[in-house]
């Protein structure tokens, strides 16, 4: 395909030579994964629609960011994209990314979680025959809850949301496609992601985003339930290195990978750990409610795929909370 207007496609000029596309980069672990990127030297292309990223997050003064705002399910927008750059490796990170959202309204979760997936990955097949990765932000919550906990990637749990299993599809899409065409795919299944930028702003937000605000401001924070239920919290900075590991190394093709850090907590100890990190200046007013309908008990993942590797998580869950009170 031409470049239009004799537009030089970018890629040879930039440090490192590589140029990544990022859907979904002006979002919470999108903004981080560019940030990184940017500093390993490739030409980083961001397309988000800015529905739940901010333009903030990213560093916009970099020469080596370009900023496209669009919907991943705009033909025309990729098909521009695809037209100026030559696109190395995508991280598709674009979606909505809430589970109560996509009980609310599955037609339009579908529509941005699966077949706006599938048109990014059907693009990359036919117009991009150079692509040498295409990483996607999958869930824990394919898994739901009716699987052996810690859960490794070849369980097959029923998801307990339309969320999870439009990831769930999306995964199989991906696949097909490897197996069809040999697209390079990888599935990163995250679970409990935290870290700076994560928004608090829903009563469905990742919990910690809305605990930190609660005892930065010295507000009220509810556990749902007993506060018993465990989570496998895995901070930002380690989600990026996992998938830039995912992204280098050949053997991922084909492949999913948990991204978690194989220690799980229960809430309670999250919210001793706050408390004892905010003791000497605020309080946090806690109080317990009824659980979460839906909420699943216990979630830890099994990183050793991942872990063959090379992959650590690099950061305690003390070291990441204070960090959290300290910027957010
Ligand atoms: P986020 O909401 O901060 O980021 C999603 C980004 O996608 C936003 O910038 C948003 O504006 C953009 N976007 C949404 N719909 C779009 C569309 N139609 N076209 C273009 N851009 C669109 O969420 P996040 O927490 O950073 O999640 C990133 C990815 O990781 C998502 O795919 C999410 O499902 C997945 N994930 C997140 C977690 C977590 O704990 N945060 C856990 C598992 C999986
Ligand atoms: C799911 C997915 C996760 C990600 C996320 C996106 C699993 C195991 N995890 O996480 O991968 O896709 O959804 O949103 O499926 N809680 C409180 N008080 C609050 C808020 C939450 O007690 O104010 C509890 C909540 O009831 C749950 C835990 O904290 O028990 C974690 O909740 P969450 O919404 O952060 O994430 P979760 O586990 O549903």
């Amino acid at each position: 395909m031409g470049t239009p207007q004799g537009t030089p496609r970018t890629g040879a000029s930039t440090p490192n030579g590589v140029t990544d596309l990022v859907t979904g980069g002006a979002g919470f672990i999108g903004s981080h994964l560019v940030e990184a990127l940017l500093a390993e030297g490739s030409s980083v292309v961001v397309l988000d629609d800015f529905s739940t990223g901010h333009i903030d997050n990213l560093p916009r003064e970099n020469p080596g960011l370009r900023v496209v705002e669009g919907d991943i399910r705009d033909r025309g927008v990729l098909r521009r994209l695809g037209s100026v750059h030559d696109i190395d490796r995508i991280f598709h990170l674009a979606a909505v990314a809430s589970v109560a959202r996509s009980v609310e309204d599955p037609l339009a979760t579908l529509s941005v979680n699966v077949e706006g997936s599938l048109r990014v990955a059907l693009w990359a097949a036919r117009e991009l025959p150079t692509l040498r990765r295409f990483v996607f932000a999958s869930s824990a919550a394919v898994y739901g809850s009716d699987v052996p906990v810690p859960t490794d990637e070849k369980a097959t749990g029923t998801p307990a949301a339309p969320y999870g299993l439009e990831k769930a599809a999306v995964e199989r899409y991906l696949a097909w496609l490897h197996g069809h065409v040999g697209f390079p795919a990888v599935t990163a299944r995250f679970f409990n992601v935290f870290g700076p930028r994560q928004d608090p702003s829903s009563p469905y937000s990742g919990v910690l985003s809305i605990l930190a605000r609660a005892a930065r401001d010295g507000g009220a924070f509810t556990v749902h339930g007993d506060g018993l239920q465990t989570r496998d919290f895995v901070n930002v900075a380690d989600v990026v290195e996992a998938l830039r590991i995912l992204a280098r190394h050949d053997d991922a093709i084909g492949g999913v990978f948990n991204v978690g850090t194989g220690s799980p907590v229960t809430l309670n100890q999250v919210v001793a750990t706050v408390q004892k990190i905010v003791a000497d200046e605020r309080s946090l007013e806690l109080q317990y409610g009824p659980p979460r309908p839906g909420d699943i008990r216990r979630s830890a993942a099994d990183v050793r795929a991942l872990s063959r590797l090379g992959w650590r998580p690099g950061h305690s869950l003390r070291d990441g909370l204070e960090t959290l009170l300290r910027v957010s």
